[in-house]
């Protein structure tokens, strides 16, 4: 890719660096062990909370979500999605890279312990409010527990269901995957007449409340319809967008899953329409690439919170568009518009800064991440979120566009990790990587 670094190695930091995110039993000792309080309905106290008689669940283990150490259900999700769509489309260098499975594994199984015995799934495990900076064995405020939501069942129902194609010894047994599934499947079912979202409490701390769950639920029913074959599942699909058939509306990420919905679909029925959904938007990534000085397929209003996730997020989609194209010139510029936008994340973009830490030419050195903060190190292969217009946290003007970012340990909007950041790039480098290995690109 250049003279020092390949696909290969940013595959390879930026999958490793989700055992720094370990909660539980981890590098860093225990944490959030205690069983977590169900957060009661409507407005409380949090210093009563030791007060009031409510019901426990035992939800350690699993990923924190970011520089903060909540555990969400939506970031959970596509990301686990992610890392086993990699494994999905290259098998063999899933096998040669068991971290890949092992990972997505370790958060499947903090997922499963989210579901509730009614199907429905607890959207988040945090604290009333965020923590200082401090290392996670000191966050010792109580663990909340936040309501089932629509969106919670949906993302939850598609990303086991889609577990379930893979046989790895990593996983929890697939007959509880699958059970999992479908009983989130059935619970989004009856609470689902059109337009009707359950919305959970947010507290202090993050929301991750779509703006509309339909793409979600689309998601959902369409990999249960991939997994079962059961055509109830794809006459809902249908019936979320007013009988007309999914579309692609927006990049992938947790905010909009309509492209992993449009690939399922495809995958399992071989509609052209659902082929033709993924190479227009392919097409449309690419004229928005060679409109960029940089390459990079971002629109100017695309530059908000978590950018450079899109980034990634563009690269994966002309992967999976140069996989069912059989146009030899097409293919090829899908994997040089892919390989720019990596290309864009490492360092070829109006900063000059490579936005993974601790890896390439000018990196990220103060991430908003209370690890890296709390104890002085430099953790490797963390994606920040990069330029954001909005500068939600005041640290830099906002206004600035594809230049509004600041390498500030306070600037967690632009300068935070995420695990659903670095889920796309953990794609594009790791297919990129493959793909070069399999001899299908030379460049
Ligand atoms: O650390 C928090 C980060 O994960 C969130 O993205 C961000 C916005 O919700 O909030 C951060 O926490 C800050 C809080 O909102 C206000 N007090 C300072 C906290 C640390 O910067
Ligand atoms: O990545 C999230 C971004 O898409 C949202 O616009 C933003 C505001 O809701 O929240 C981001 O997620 C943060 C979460 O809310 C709190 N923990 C840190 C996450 C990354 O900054
Ligand atoms: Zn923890």
């Amino acid at each position: 890719m250049n003279d020092i670094f390949t696909e290969y190695d940013v595959f390879d930091i930026t999958i490793h660096s989700y055992k720094y995110q370990h909660c539980g039993t981890s590098i860093y000792g225990e944490c959030h062990m205690k069983p977590a309080i169900i957060r009661p309905n409507g407005d409380f106290i949090p210093s009563e909370l030791s007060r009031l008689e409510l019901g426990k669940v035992d939800v350690s283990g699993g990923w924190h979500d970011a520089g903060d150490y909540g555990k969400y259900i939506p970031t959970a999700a596509v990301t686990v999605y992610q890392l086993l769509l990699l494994a999905d489309l290259f098998p063999v260098f899933a096998a040669e890279n068991p971290v890949l499975l092992e990972e997505a594994a370790f958060e499947l199984s903090w997922m499963l312990k989210m579901q509730d015995d009614d199907g429905g799934v607890y959207h988040k495990v945090n604290t009333y409010d965020f923590c200082d900076m401090v290392m996670p064995d000191m966050d010792t405020e109580p663990q909340l527990l936040y309501e089932k939501s629509s969106s919670a069942a949906a993302y939850f129902a598609a990303a086991t269901a889609y577990a379930c194609r893979f046989n790895s010894n990593a996983f929890p047994a697939r007959e509880r995957i699958y059970d999992s599934a479908i009983r989130a499947g059935n619970y989004l079912k009856k609470i689902l007449p059109p337009d009707y979202e359950v919305l959970p409490s947010v507290d202090r701390t993050g929301p991750y409340i779509p703006a509309g769950v339909d793409t979600i639920c689309i998601w959902a029913f369409a990999e249960l319809y991939r997994l079962t074959g059961d055509r109830q599942w794809y006459d809902l699909c249908v019936s979320i967008n007013s009988m007309h058939m999914p579309v692609i509306s927006g990049p992938l990420g947790w905010e909009n899953m309509s492209a992993a919905a449009v690939w399922a679909l495809y995958q399992e029925d071989g509609t052209a329409y659902y082929r033709e959904q993924i190479l227009a938007e392919a097409e449309r990534i690419c004229r928005c690439s060679a409109d960029d000085d940089f390459g990079c397929a971002l629109q100017e209003n695309e530059y908000l919170w978590g950018s450079n996730k899109f980034a990634a997020a563009y690269g994966l989609l002309l992967i999976l568009a140069a996989e069912i194209c059989d146009d030899t010139v097409c293919r090829k510029l899908y994997y040089s518009t892919a390989s720019k936008q990596l290309k864009y994340i490492l360092g070829n973009n109006a900063l000059g800064k490579c936005f993974i830490t601790g890896f390439g030419n000018n990196p990220v050195c103060n991430p908003h991440h209370r690890i890296v903060q709390a104890s002085k190190t430099v953790i490797p292969g963390l994606l920040v979120g990069g330029p954001n217009n909005s500068a939600e946290d005041g640290c830099y003007p906002a206004g600035l566009g594809k230049l509004g970012y600041a390498d500030l340990p306070e600037a967690y909007s632009c300068n935070e990790y995420a695990v659903d950041y670095n889920a796309p790039l953990v794609f594009l480098s790791g297919g990129l990587a493959a793909l070069k290995k399999g001899g299908q690109i030379w460049s």
